[in-house]
């Protein structure tokens, strides 16, 4: 059997671009709006469906109950980096990833570092920060030292040049904007250091640059409308 170079033969991917998928998930999700710029990015026509976490596998299409998750004609992707590949392998004439393999692999290793090292721990503040839970001082202090260890990491890779991997924007910048800033967000809501800063002198003006992309710009505006038609909701 002919290799296909592990892509779609170009009709089929064609046809698969024209279709449109269906985002589920909330703009409250930095991991939702990862995908969502991903979409905007490559042209992709789709719609956004108003879905918030929790155990409905296997009515739902995410067995591990979290957002963001993707209806394709292919059928059900959960996993935001999985999801992400997925619209690239299917998008013939647009891509967010650099052209070499060892740039792509650069890209691949910033997402993992901030999603890993930076996101994931800072994640235990989100319940505090943004849903009214009690808030504990020393689950902070240790979050802090965490995501200042994996700024560490991710100072020693990023360019911000004007874009983290360099002089083009990948997905490696979705992800870098949606989680750092909502790491940013938490610390400011809880009165923390600004460690993020701290670790990387360049980071505001990295992020103010990004909302020049007007996927993230628009990403931006819906993730401001999502936590204003909230905040009316819990005070009505
Ligand atoms: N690794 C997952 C993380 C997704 C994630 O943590 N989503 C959050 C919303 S931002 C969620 O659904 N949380 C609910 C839960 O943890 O049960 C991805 O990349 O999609």
């Amino acid at each position: 059997m002919q290799s296909l170079g592990g892509r779609l033969p170009g009709l089929q991917l064609g046809g698969r671009m024209r279709q449109p998928v269906r985002l589920f998930g909330t703009p409250l999700s930095n991991y939702y709006n990862k995908v969502k710029i991903a979409l905007i990015e490559l042209e992709r026509p789709f719609t956004e469906v108003l879905h918030l976490p929790g155990e409905q596998w296997p009515d739902k299409g995410s067995p591990s109950g979290k957002i963001p998750f993707l209806e394709t004609a292919d059928g059900f992707i959960y996993e935001s980096q999985a999801i992400v590949e997925y619209l690239e392998d299917t998008t013939p004439n647009h891509s967010c990833h650099p052209a070499s393999a060892m740039e792509k692999a650069r890209c691949r290793e910033l997402i993992q570092t901030i999603e890993l090292y930076i996101e994931l721990p800072a994640r235990r503040l989100y319940p505090a920060a943004f849903w009214g839970r009690p808030f504990q001082q020393n689950l902070a202090d240790d979050v802090l030292q965490e995501i200042s260890h994996g700024l560490r990491i991710l100072g020693r890779r990023a360019l911000f040049s004007p874009w983290i991997g360099g002089n083009n924007f990948t997905h490696a910048d979705a992800a870098s904007w949606t989680h750092l800033t909502t790491v940013s967000n938490a610390l400011r809501a809880l009165k923390q250091p600004d460690v993020l800063s701290e670790g990387i002198p360049n980071l505001r003006d990295y992020l103010k640059h990004a909302l020049t992309r007007p996927s993230i710009e628009r990403a931006d505006n819906d993730l401001r409308q999502a936590w204003h038609n909230r905040n009316q909701k819990t005070t009505s």
